[in-house]
């Protein structure tokens, strides 16, 4: 059976880390981590590789139709079995340096930069627009991915344009937006708002090849899950997984200061078995699967 140390180390994000298997293959890790006002905290959140794995691959194969993914296997000889379970066997792609957000709801950076210039990205929205408003039309945020513990920096899609040629940019956008579109439909269906996400895209041959979905998709920590019965515009939603969470670290009982430069507290036991839950039912509520279902 393989082991983790069998394989050279690539890249790690806060909560993932990717490894490399072969020329063509690589392991994409999921942990248990969370991460909250920019710091991952000292307390994991049990189950939690294991159910956003589980999600992502749900999602890859509703939209697999629509665009095909880089998944190669989540049971494999190859996958080592201390991460069985949270772990994503991926065909190793040119990745497309753009991270492709779509957006349906205005909030988050969108939110900031409507205010300060009446437009995200260079896409003019209309004036009397608030706090998680809904768009007439969902619209392509794309970003530039920054360095580790950095936010990542909306662009306009002349810049993709310029980075990475008007063809490759259309098809990025048109893509981002049909599976946003798909995704959010089957959400609805469900009782819940996509309001955004992030997608990002690969190559395995050039780039006259097909576009391919990589990293993990539609997960609590790639997109926004907003409850449909509490949805209110002009209100801030609560997060769907991590409410709880921040909750807890601003509250007086934490005793942490979100300002200071003091790492966060460990959670206590109900806040981390709460937000378990709500991982879990955010998972079988979008999917109608069962987590006993999933392997490990
Ligand atoms: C990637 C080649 O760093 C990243 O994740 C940290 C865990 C994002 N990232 C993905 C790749 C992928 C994917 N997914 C792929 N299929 N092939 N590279 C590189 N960085």
């Amino acid at each position: 059976m393989a082991t983790l140390s069998d394989y050279p180390h690539l890249a790690s994000g806060k909560v993932r880390d990717l490894y490399e298997v072969d020329d063509e293959l690589l392991l994409m890790v999921a942990s248990d981590r969370i991460s909250a006002f920019d710091h991952i905290l000292p307390t994991p959140i049990p189950d939690k590789g294991r159910i956003l794995t589980a999600m992502s691959i749900f999602w890859f194969e509703l939209l697999a139709d629509l665009v095909p993914h880089h998944v190669v296997a989540v049971e494999d000889p190859r996958i080592p079995a201390d991460v069985r379970g949270r772990a994503l066997l991926v065909r190793r792609l040119a990745m497309v340096p753009v991270e492709c957000v779509a957006r349906g709801y205005l909030t988050g950076s969108g939110l900031i930069d409507y205010r300060a210039s009446g437009a995200v990205c260079g896409v003019a929205l209309p004036p009397g627009l608030v706090e998680s408003s809904k768009l007439e039309t969902p619209i392509f945020t794309p970003a530039a991915k920054a360095e580790l513990g950095a936010h990542d920096e909306n662009i306009t899609f002349e810049a993709v344009v310029t980075m990475a040629g008007v063809d490759l940019a259309n098809r990025l956008r048109d893509a981002t937006l049909e599976i946003y579109s798909a995704a959010a439909e089957h959400a609805a269906g469900r009782g819940i708002i996509l309001a955004d996400t992030k997608f990002e895209f690969g190559f395995t041959g050039g780039q006259t090849g097909p576009l391919i979905l990589a990293d993990e998709v539609l997960t609590p920590d790639s997109s926004r899950f907003w409850p449909a019965e509490g949805y209110r515009a002009g209100h801030s939603q609560p997060s769907y997984d991590k409410q709880f969470v921040r909750d807890w670290l601003t509250s007086p009982e934490s005793g942490w200061d979100r300002a200071s430069d003091q790492p966060p507290p460990p959670l206590p036991a109900d806040v981390v078995a709460a937000t378990r839950d709500r991982y879990l039912q955010g998972y079988e509520r979008v999917s109608g699967r069962s987590f006993q279902d999933w392997i490990g």
